[in-house]
């Protein structure tokens, strides 16, 4: 009768030690692919939109007080053509380095190309007033 308790309490630590090695595995898988996830957003985020043709093409959105994405990322010698749509009031786009300034009226879209020739971090700024934060409205521009 004395020896039921000793064989419940093996069999409650057995259950208990199973369990917690079952719950044990799934956090870990689930780690795993979150950072997989993480892996393929940064991928994303090493180069900017897509080759389309032998031109990146870059959707960029602009909008009070900020351009996404930011930074925008491309590839030494590329043709780059910005694709920039305007959401609440006209903006601007300029990256001085590379003489380009395009004006994108309110909820439109306008289009520039350039070459990115120049190796380095460069400031695209806006360049139509849009309000009080416009001389903080900048992405980077980065040519690796
Ligand atoms: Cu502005």
């Amino acid at each position: 009768m004395r020896k039921y308790p000793i064989l419940f309490i093996i069999l409650l630590f057995s259950v208990m030690f199973i369990n917690s090695h079952c719950l044990a595995v799934n956090p870990i898988e689930g780690e795993q692919k979150s950072h997989q996830h993480q892996g393929q957003e940064g991928k994303n985020h090493e180069l900017s939109g897509k080759v389309e043709n032998g031109v990146r093409v870059i959707q960029v959105k602009a909008s009070r007080y900020k351009f996404e994405p930011d930074p925008i990322l491309v590839k030494l010698g590329e043709k780059v053509r910005l694709v920039v749509t305007s959401i609440d009031a006209a903006h601007g786009i300029a990256i001085s380095e590379f003489k380009i300034n395009l004006a994108v009226s309110a909820g439109k879209t306008e289009r520039i190309e350039f070459i990115a020739d120049k190796q380095g971090e460069f400031q695209a700024y806006c360049s139509v007033y849009c309000g009080a934060g416009h001389g903080q409205m900048h992405a980077s521009f980065i040519v690796k």
